[in-house]
């Protein structure tokens, strides 16, 4: 594999040659958190470029989905999906954390990806259910994941892929831009606001609303983020309370004392439902809509 040499301090531009650090890519988002952590929005990626980067480090990949009781119904269009966008010509490890694993239909994947079952119990509360899924997370990256991938990413798996998601994402920790919440007033940050709760963050506190859905890293932090947030669950439920958002509001806390290294943008986690923006050039993972009560019953 070789990279083509392009130019990347000129670009052209209607027969013009602009310099391309007086040509932001774009001007209507923000792309850069104060604390210098990229925000990944469509057009501010050489993609070329970081495919070759990766490849030459020959990266492994791991994508953790929980698909426990109903939720079962969301795997097989979930890993389709994820075969014609996630992570394209690069190593993937899938890892299906199921109560079911003989509900798992066989799946043709392309080459060097796997798809490994693991079997979990599943709980009564379906609160447990999402929120264990830190405590499998960091136990399975002691006892596998750090010997058999680099990176980690954590997904809900009631979601498609319908564009690119690549090694563009990759960092040492990063998280997504919560799609109701990217443009909004941090005071209606749906935070964990009882002082008696471990996810607790003061009003005018806290940088960003983080989706609970999409994070992930390197094997390392998210072992980190994943331990912490489990142990900040355990503490909560032996003080009778649980967080506002459940797991979601713990990784919202984690993130406000471990600034997140990159940010994807809300084209990481979209819902049809909440419309079409202009800042939104591509929606390349999306909720897929489900009937709540059907599903959770
Ligand atoms: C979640 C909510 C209510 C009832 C059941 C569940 C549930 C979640 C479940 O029965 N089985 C399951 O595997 N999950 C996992 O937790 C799925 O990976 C799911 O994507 C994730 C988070 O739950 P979601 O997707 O219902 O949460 P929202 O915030 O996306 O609506
Ligand atoms: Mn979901």
């Amino acid at each position: 594999m070789s990279l083509q040499i392009t130019c990347t301090t000129t670009t052209i531009q209607n027969g013009e040659e602009m310099y391309r650090i007086l040509k932001p890519p774009r001007t209507d988002v923000l792309v850069m958190t104060p604390w210098f952590a990229p925000i990944v929005w469509d057009g501010t990626f050489d993609i070329d470029l970081l495919d070759y980067k990766f490849k030459m480090r020959n990266v492994t990949i791991g994508l953790t989905v929980f698909a426990v009781k109903k939720y079962i119904i969301f795997l097989q269009g979930f890993i389709e999906s994820a075969e014609n966008y996630f992570m394209q010509g690069h190593q993937v490890n899938y890892y299906v954390f199921t109560d079911q694993p003989e509900a798992v239909p066989q799946m043709n994947l392309k080459p060097g990806r796997n798809l490994v079952l693991l079997v979990v119990q599943s709980y009564p509360q379906w609160q447990e259910i999402s929120m264990h899924r830190m405590e499998m997370i960091y136990l399975f990256i002691q006892k596998r994941f750090k010997k058999e991938v680099d990176y980690l990413v954590c997904v809900d798996v009631d979601m498609t892929f319908s564009d690119h998601v690549g090694v563009e994402i990759l960092d040492n920790l990063f998280g997504t831009l919560h799609p109701a919440f990217y443009d909004t007033n941090p005071i209606e940050y749906t935070y964990e606001r009882r002082i008696e709760s471990e996810a607790y963050i003061p009003f005018y506190e806290g940088d960003f609303y983080y989706a609970g859905g999409f994070f992930g890293g390197k094997l390392k932090e998210v072992f980190l983020l994943t331990k912490r947030c489990h142990e900040a669950i355990m503490k909560d439920k032996n003080n009778e309370i649980e967080a506002i958002w459940h797991d979601e509001s713990h990784i919202n806390k984690y993130f406000l004392n471990h600034k997140p290294t990159k940010i994807l943008s809300p084209e990481y986690l979209w819902d049809n439902d909440m419309g079409n923006r202009n800042i939104l050039r591509k929606k390349r993972f999306l909720a897929v809509r489900k009937n709540h009560k059907a599903i959770r019953s």
